[in-house]
């Protein structure tokens, strides 16, 4: 009988939602988030998508609970709490506060590195992607087969990929905002939102997604629809 803890039944429970787990890791000890029973968790399994694969089944989701509040965050645990507890794991999400380090973990399960708008770059994604989760395992459930030759090392599964942004010599991601939101202290989100309300930041980020993401020479096949960049834009707005 095949067992059904094992990373392909991951993927094959979130492959219906367009969801895909995106990396594994095992957090140290004293750096672990901890189980509803007090436990740290030993094994992390982030799920997130890349490019638009959820976003026709989210879409037809929005549209059958039109009054859902802060539909994709309610969505993603419609979808993944109840995998989580099948498997058995406990789910977390990026919005939920206290804030887990959801990019910490993707740069320690992926590889991943930031790029110089603090969005992590994949290789191949480019800036086309995102996390709607991640299911925490606990020791036992950790050993299960399956799980237990997963993320090996310390505190990560791979070896660090290859930063593109390290060959991109012009990085026209850096000046192609209008409003230059991109500084040495960090993201300016009160210049960006400020330029979204005007109608020139109305007709171009907010219509067509945010311009120095859109610049980004990575990954284009997975660049979101403009449906979809519209619907984040607003939910950032
Ligand atoms: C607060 C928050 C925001 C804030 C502030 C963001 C900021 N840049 O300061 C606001 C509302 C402005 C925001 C905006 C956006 N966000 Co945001 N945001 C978050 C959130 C909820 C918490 C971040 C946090 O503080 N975590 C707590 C710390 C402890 O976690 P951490 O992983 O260790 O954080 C480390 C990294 O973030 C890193 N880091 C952060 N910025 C930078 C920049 C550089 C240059 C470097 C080297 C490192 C670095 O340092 C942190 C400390 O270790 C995360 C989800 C999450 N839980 O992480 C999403 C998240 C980071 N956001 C995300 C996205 C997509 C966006 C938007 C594009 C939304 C949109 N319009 O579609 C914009 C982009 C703005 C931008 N350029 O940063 C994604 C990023 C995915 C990715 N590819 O990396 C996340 C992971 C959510 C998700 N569901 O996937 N966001
Ligand atoms: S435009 Fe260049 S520097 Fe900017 S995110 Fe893309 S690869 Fe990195
Ligand atoms: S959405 Fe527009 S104003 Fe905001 S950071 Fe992106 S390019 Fe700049």
């Amino acid at each position: 009988m095949s067992n059904p803890h094992s990373s392909l039944d991951v993927a094959g429970l979130l492959k219906p939602s367009g969801l895909e787990p995106r990396g594994w890791l095992r957090p140290e000890t004293n750096d672990a988030p901890v189980l509803a029973g007090g436990e740290p968790a030993a094994l992390i399994c982030l799920v997130g998508h890349a490019g638009g694969a959820f976003w026709p089944v989210f879409d037809l989701w929005r549209k059958l609970h039109p009054d859902a509040a802060d539909p994709l965050d309610t969505w993603s645990r419609h979808i993944i709490r109840p995998i989580a507890a099948r498997l058995p794991g406990e789910a977390v999400f990026p919005s939920d506060k206290p804030w887990q380090p959801f990019q910490r973990w993707a740069m320690a399960a992926e590889g991943l590195h930031p790029s110089p708008l603090g969005l992590l770059i994949h290789p191949e994604y480019g800036l086309w992607h995102g996390y709607r989760g991640a299911i925490l395992f606990g020791a036992e459930a950790a050993k299960a087969p399956g799980f237990s030759d997963l993320a090996q090392g310390k505190s990560g599964g791979i070896a660090r990929t290859h930063h593109p942004c390290d060959s991109c010599e012009d990085r026209p991601c850096l000046s192609a905002c209008p409003v230059e939101a991109f500084t040495a202290d960090g993201f300016a989100a009160g210049d960006c939102r400020a330029h979204l309300e005007t109608p020139e930041g109305s007709r171009a980020c907010m219509d067509r997604g945010c311009l120095a993401r859109d610049a980004c020479p990575v990954g284009r096949t997975y660049r979101y629809s403009n449906a979809q960049t519209r619907f984040h834009m607003a939910a950032f707005l």
